[in-house]
């Protein structure tokens, strides 16, 4: 296939209810959706992940357009590309910027996917036709609303819950959440807020039988995490982490964890995601797709990421009506007692809604061969 034109659409949508982190609280997204063409008029969507502010990974919304406009477009934009792998080989000239190379790269498995009259799915080797969901709930001014949160996503189905942590924000929300959910499969997200230091804090945790504890320490640590994960019975999760499949061997020979959160965007794109997968799969280390707060384009990337046999655990992938009003793909993604039904349209297999994706564009760049 050639790529013919790139579409670039800055958008900003308002999310129902703040999502607040070790980091900071989000309300209102701004994002970015890339479109692209192929000789015969296919066309594929994917969502740049990247965050207004540094922190969670070092990329922006800024600079993630910079890198895509400047250094990915060129070096695809009239070219004939077989298959998206060659798009990873081609964007490995450019070191890290996942969240940009993820922006095109999945926009070209969707493309691919279309012309082959795949899914997605089909397309990276899944063929699950449901997806088992949990939820990631920010934290809240005080328990009570965070216990009343949790309930109401358990009573929608949710198979897990996981929570956000941070220091003076985490044994005793820990203990109140399993006083009241003593079954729910429950774990805790630090986004890197201990060291080393809290380790006795942290050991308090391996009492409250969580699936795990995601990312205790800083983002660019694998000893310490091997530390303390010998230290709890608990299994450690690493997130911000892992960007490549080199740094999850690291970290798996390390032993600084024994799960691992793939998210599409910070590894820089499905056929890393699908790499870490299988090496995962081969050292029996499970894992699970994390989430960025997508729109319906993003969720849809991962809904099919999620279709891979070691995709053993719920991931964050929750319905399009947790975060927005209303989603810019039709049908929007519905999770039902905790199942995403896996689409069957070609592709990501959701339709992008257009009116929709206009009300929330606030910026659109063309590129043409
Ligand atoms: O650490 O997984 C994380 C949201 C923003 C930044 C980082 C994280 C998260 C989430 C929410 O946990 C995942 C989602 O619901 O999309
Ligand atoms: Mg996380």
């Amino acid at each position: 296939m050639i790529i013919k034109e790139i579409n670039i659409r800055k958008m900003k949508m308002m999310m129902k209810h703040p999502f607040t982190t070790s980091f900071g609280t989000f309300q209102e997204k701004e994002f970015m959706l890339l479109e692209v063409k192929d000789e015969l008029g296919n066309t594929g969507w994917g969502e740049s992940v990247a965050f207004q502010t540094p922190w969670y990974t070092e990329e922006t919304l800024g600079t993630s357009l910079h890198i895509i406009q400047d250094f990915l477009i060129p070096l695809v934009l009239g070219n004939e590309i077989e298959h998206p792998d060659e798009v990873t080989e081609l964007f490995n000239a450019i070191r890290r910027n996942n969240m940009a190379k993820s922006t095109v790269e999945g926009a070209i498995w969707d493309l691919y996917a279309k012309r082959n009259k795949m899914t997605l799915a089909q397309a990276l080797g899944g063929d699950l036709d449901k997806i088992e969901v949990g939820v990631s709930v920010g934290i809240e001014k005080n328990v009570a609303d965070l216990v009343e949160r949790v309930g109401g996503f358990i009573k929608e189905g949710y198979k897990r819950i996981k929570v956000k942590i941070k220091p003076g924000y985490d044994v005793e929300v820990i203990r109140e959440l399993r006083m009241n959910f003593p079954d729910v499969p429950l774990m805790a997200d630090a986004n890197s807020a201990y060291t080393l230091e809290d380790i006795d804090l942290l050991k308090q945790l391996d009492e409250f039988n969580l699936m795990m504890i995601e990312q205790p320490f800083a983002s660019d640590d694998i000893i310490d995490h091997a530390i303390i994960q010998k230290e709890l019975t608990t299994p450690i999760c690493l997130d911000e982490s892992i960007h490549s499949l080199e740094d999850t061997r690291k970290a798996i020979e390390l032993g600084s964890c024994k799960i691992i959160n793939i998210k599409i965007g910070r590894v820089g794109g499905l056929t890393e995601a699908k790499k870490i997968h299988d090496y995962c799969l081969a050292q029996g280390i499970p894992v699970w797709c994390g989430g960025m707060l997508e729109s319906g384009i993003g969720r849809a990337h991962n809904v099919a990421l999620t279709t891979l046999p070691n995709f053993i655990l719920p991931g964050d992938t929750s319905s399009s009506s947790r975060y927005w009003e209303e989603d810019v793909i039709t049908p929007e993604v519905i999770a039902i007692d905790g199942y995403i039904t896996v689409p069957t349209g070609y592709g990501i297999g959701y339709e992008p809604n257009i009116e929709a994706m206009d009300r929330y564009t606030v910026e659109e760049m063309n590129f043409k061969a």
